[in-house]
């Protein structure tokens, strides 16, 4: 059991593991672990959380809660006061209603506001509404008070699938309606479980927010592109690629990019936190990324359509691949861009030896496809 008894269902090993991972993905130093450890178990420390649900799937909560990590859920809803959650709260009508509207008395100013799902603002935001509210009304009402919001997946955090064009609802993300309060966003469609926990944690453990990249992402989360520890960057390098569903490349794991993998345009940690017990994330089974955390990709670029690279990516975790015992050469493409960022092409065998510098500004590459 943890310390006082707060998370009943979570054995110590399995708290502290968890409280490593978290604190290895914040990018704290190892003797951290123990400070992220206490202020987990510090039952002062619980936020207040009001989670409200609008255009979405509930695919969120649901990756939250049917994953294969008991602990994970059970920690979450443990470590935070989840005061008001649509799906999940017993309660429902007027009583809800009332648990609502009395936690945000009682946690004015206080609590942290999640919000799930897409708010639609055309014809004055009619297209959602909760107890008689339009998603809308309820957003503003609820926001007044909280402390901070984090806009819980890519519909909440830019609008996501409802504002595909021709966007009938009108649908946006948080920030498009919220300018006084700060907003964290944890996109992904659905976005990893991990990724919200880690930003709770370091709440409760600092006292502060964590630091953002220019569209609200957490930076220890969605600072690298997932291209960059992607199992399978091997094969980009070394110009192998799957070029159908099926075919000899597929199967033998080869790059997915031109499958239309949007791995060298997406921010995010899939590739190195995966999802669940299981220890998969898309690429690992063998579809390519469709760019869920990125405003300018998810549903906005085809899944076959190819991302123009633009600039080299630099890789820190993979090997690179001698083709010489393949008897293949290089895709053109691929030696062009290890050419231009190594500096130096040397032929067919040509290979990413060494880290690369981080090239120019995030975002130059999302939304342009080959
Ligand atoms: Fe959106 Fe979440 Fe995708 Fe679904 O609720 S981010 S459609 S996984 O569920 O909001
Ligand atoms: Fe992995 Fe996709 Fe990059 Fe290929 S293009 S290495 S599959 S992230
Ligand atoms: Fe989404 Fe791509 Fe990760 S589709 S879950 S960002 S691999």
């Amino acid at each position: 059991m943890a310390k006082d008894g707060l998370f009943p269902d979570i054995n110590r090993r399995d708290f502290m593991k968890t409280c490593v991972t978290v604190s290895a993905m914040l990018g704290l130093p190892f003797g951290m672990v123990s400070k992220v450890a206490a202020s987990a178990r510090a039952s002062d420390s619980r936020p207040a959380v009001i989670w409200l649900h609008f255009q979405e799937c509930t695919g969120c909560s649901e990756s939250l809660l049917r994953s294969t990590h008991p602990t994970l859920s059970n920690l979450i809803l443990d470590m935070i006061s989840l005061d008001y959650h649509e799906t999940l709260m017993a309660g429902s009508g007027h009583q809800a209603e009332q648990a609502l509207h009395d936690s945000m008395l009682a946690n004015k100013g206080k609590y942290i506001l999640v919000v799930e799902g897409a708010i639609p603002t055309k014809d004055n935001g009619i297209y959602c509404k909760v107890s008689g509210k339009t998603a809308m009304d309820s957003l503003q009402k609820a926001a007044e008070g909280a402390l901070a919001i984090i806009a819980m997946g890519t519909c909440a955090s830019y609008g996501g699938i409802q504002s595909v064009g021709p966007n009938p609802t009108g649908a946006v993300g948080v920030r498009d309606l919220v300018k006084d309060k700060p907003i964290i966003n944890i996109p992904g469609c659905p976005p990893n479980p991990y990724n919200f926990l880690s930003t709770v944690l370091y709440f409760v453990t600092f006292k502060k927010l964590p630091e953002l990249d220019q569209l609200g992402r957490p930076k220890f989360a969605y600072g690298r592109k997932i291209h960059e520890h992607c199992e399978r960057r091997a094969h980009f390098d070394a110009g192998r690629f799957a070029k159908a569903y099926g075919d000899e490349g597929h199967s033998q794991g080869y790059c997915l990019y031109k499958l239309g993998c949007k791995g060298p345009a997406t921010y995010a940690n899939c590739s190195v936190v995966r999802f669940n017990d299981a220890n998969v994330w898309p690429v690992s089974v063998g579809h390519p990324c469709i760019g869920c955390t990125e405003p300018e990709l998810l549903f906005k670029t085809a899944i076959a359509d190819k991302v123009q690279i633009h600039e080299p990516t630099p890789f820190d975790s993979y090997a690179p691949v001698d083709l010489k015992d393949k008897g293949k050469g290089p895709d053109p493409l691929t030696t062009g861009v290890i050419g231009l960022a190594a500096g130096a092409a040397v032929g067919a065998g040509v290979m990413m030896a060494r880290k690369l510098p981080d090239g120019p500004e995030k975002g130059a590459d999302h939304d342009k496809t080959e």
